[in-house]
């Protein structure tokens, strides 16, 4: 398998970094294709456990080529606060690239990132403040500043010159905030740019090549199908496309050169942030799956909130992404429920929704349809082959099967590399 896309079928969390390590074992490079470091993806090796927000979740493999794609927006002081954490911690970076044409996020775009939230009131979106929509915006806008014109002082110079006019003005005339220094600004920017011009190259040019020797990539999704900014539940997404159309346009390869598309899937759903969701666990089962299976943002440390499994968007997640195989995580995590759940339909008004509404408005009316299901009592921490697993388990995945038409060929029991299951 040449070219694997590995996405996130849910709202995020579903374990991609997990995945996406056990799957890196058999792969020559690892791609992020979109976002920033609003992403928080979990690792967990000889029960050390590793959180990457930006570098692929490759790294940990030192043959391996990491790359930063195109379609990041990247924060430098992140960056480089990630290179020393995994300096500190023995792990070598030497194999990492960045993509010369990704967006840099700004500290205009964090600061703007709060005060619009904060503007937005009851209407917020619920962001990881990090910068990431008021960067993509600017890239929207054309007035963005890419890592290429970050390393090169003149062009850095007056892009942000024009660029800091028009924040400033925003900082201080619509929100009362105090205007930032440019002199600081750019000051501390050619620090950055310094530390991070060795990773600095064309890397869908060192990509391209990789697939063309024959080699093995795997494309890194960040945050999920319904964060999708345009598949998502907008406008409570993020501001990039982590379906898998999104690593051709982010890591800059064509569809052509795509083998497989795997789908990462939680047993049950969380998602972070504001919006509908409608198979949500208000009550204390969902309480229940919070604590077991660890459920608080690897990046902000908030709540997540969690609810069954909802096959519709699941469904949903195949239908836009094409995917070929799933990863099912966290299995381990509902061992001990008498019943489990499965949404195979949604009620909207009397009628019945085989597939995910297009209007978000419909959604948030929508009431789930449930099947129920028995659970197991037995432990699956321990498990390594699927045959060994409770009958209970095997029917839930068989279910899960059945109403999406895709083979689990991976199960996840534990946050442990080793605790992985293939199949088929
Ligand atoms: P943003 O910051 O503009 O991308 O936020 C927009 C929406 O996207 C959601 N989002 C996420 N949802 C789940 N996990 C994410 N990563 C972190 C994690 C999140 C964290 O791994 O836990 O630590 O809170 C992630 N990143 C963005 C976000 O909640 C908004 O709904
Ligand atoms: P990602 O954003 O999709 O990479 O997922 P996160 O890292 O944000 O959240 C997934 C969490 O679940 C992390 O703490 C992982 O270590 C953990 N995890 C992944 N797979 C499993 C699993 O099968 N069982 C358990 N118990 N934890 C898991
Ligand atoms: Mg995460």
């Amino acid at each position: 398998m040449a070219a694997v896309i590995l996405i996130g079928t849910q709202w995020g969390d579903e374990g991609k970094g997990k995945i996406t390590d056990f799957l890196a074992e058999k792969a020559d490079m690892v791609v992020r294709y979109q976002g920033g470091n609003n992403a928080g993806h979990t690792v967990v090796i000889n029960k050390e456990t590793y959180k990457l927000h930006l570098i692929p979740s490759g790294i940990f493999y030192p043959e391996k080529v990491c790359v930063i794609g195109n379609g990041l927006v990247i924060d430098p002081k992140v960056l480089i606060e990630e290179l020393e954490y995994l300096k500190d911690k023995g792990v070598s970076t030497d194999n990492l690239r960045v993509s010369g044409n990704a967006h840099v996020i700004m500290p205009y775009h964090r600061i703007l990132d709060v005060l619009e939230e904060e503007y937005k009131g009851d209407q917020k979106i619920g962001t990881t403040k990090r910068g990431i929509g008021p960067a993509y915006k600017d890239k929207a806008s054309r007035t963005g500043i890419r890592v290429l014109d970050f390393l090169d002082k003149d062009e850095l110079a007056a892009k942000l010159q024009y660029n800091l006019k028009e924040k400033n003005l925003l900082i201080t005339k619509v929100y009362g905030q105090e205007a930032l220094s440019y002199e600081a600004v750019l000051q501390e920017c050619l620090e950055y740019a310094e530390r991070i011009r060795p990773y600095v190259g064309d890397s869908s040019l060192e990509i391209n090549h990789f697939l063309s020797d024959g080699k093995k990539v795997l494309f890194e999704g960040a945050q999920g199908t319904l964060l999708d900014l345009d598949h998502g539940t907008y406008p409570y997404v993020t501001s990039s496309n982590p379906v898998a159309g999104g690593a051709c346009i982010g890591a800059g390869v064509g569809p052509t050169r795509i083998n497989k598309v795997v789908g990462v899937v939680k047993a049950y759903t969380t998602r972070v942030g504001e919006g509908p969701f409608p198979t949500e666990l208000t009550c204390q089962t969902g309480e229940l799956i919070r604590e077991k299976g660890g459920e608080y943002g690897t990046t902000t440390g908030r709540p997540r909130r969690c609810g069954w499994l909802d096959a519709v968007i699941t469904r949903y997640a195949v239908r836009i992404s094409g995917i070929s195989d799933f990863a099912f995580t966290k299995l381990d995590v509902l061992t001990g429920m008498d019943t489990l759940k499965i949404c195979t339909a949604y009620r909207y008004k009397g009628e019945v929704l085989h597939d995910f509404p297009q209007s978000l408005k419909v959604l948030s009316e929508c009431e789930a349809i449930y099947e129920e299901m028995p659970g197991w009592q037995e432990d699956l921490t321990e498990i390594s082959e699927y045959s060994q697993l409770p009958e209970q388990a095997k029917n839930y995945i068989h279910r899960l099967e059945e109403l999406t038409g895709v083979p689990v060929t991976m199960l996840a029991v534990g946050p442990g590399r080793n605790q992985t299951i293939t199949r088929g």
